[in-house]
């Protein structure tokens, strides 16, 4: 009898690990005063002046604007601290999250 050698069928796939993406979403309400959305933005997402009023606008404007995208747990993060930073004030700001 002759010796067969079989190779193993396994075939080892290698898959690309994508960060989980999330997009901060900033809601638009009637009460915030513009320039504490703006002062916010500024300070939670590192945005400038100019950057921060053109969000709180497009939110002003549209009813919500994306704010910027995070891995899935640093958006919770700074959605959640962006929120309190506005509740700390007194005023019910509210920012969310939701997969690209
Ligand atoms: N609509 C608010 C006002 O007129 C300002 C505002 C803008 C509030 C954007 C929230 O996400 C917001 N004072």
């Amino acid at each position: 009898m002759s010796d067969i050698t079989l190779k193993p069928r396994t075939q080892t796939k290698t898959k690309t690990q994508r960060p989980d993406l999330h997009k901060v979403i900033l809601i638009n309400d009637d009460y915030t005063p513009r320039e504490v959305v703006v002062l916010i933005l500024k300070a939670e997402f590192r945005m400038s002046e100019s950057q921060a009023f053109r969000v709180m606008i497009t939110a002003h404007q549209q009813g919500l604007c994306v704010v910027a995208v995070f891995a899935k747990d640093i958006a919770e993060t700074k959605a959640a601290r962006a929120t309190e930073a506005g509740r700390n004030l007194g005023y019910p700001l509210l920012f969310t999250t939701i997969a690209e």
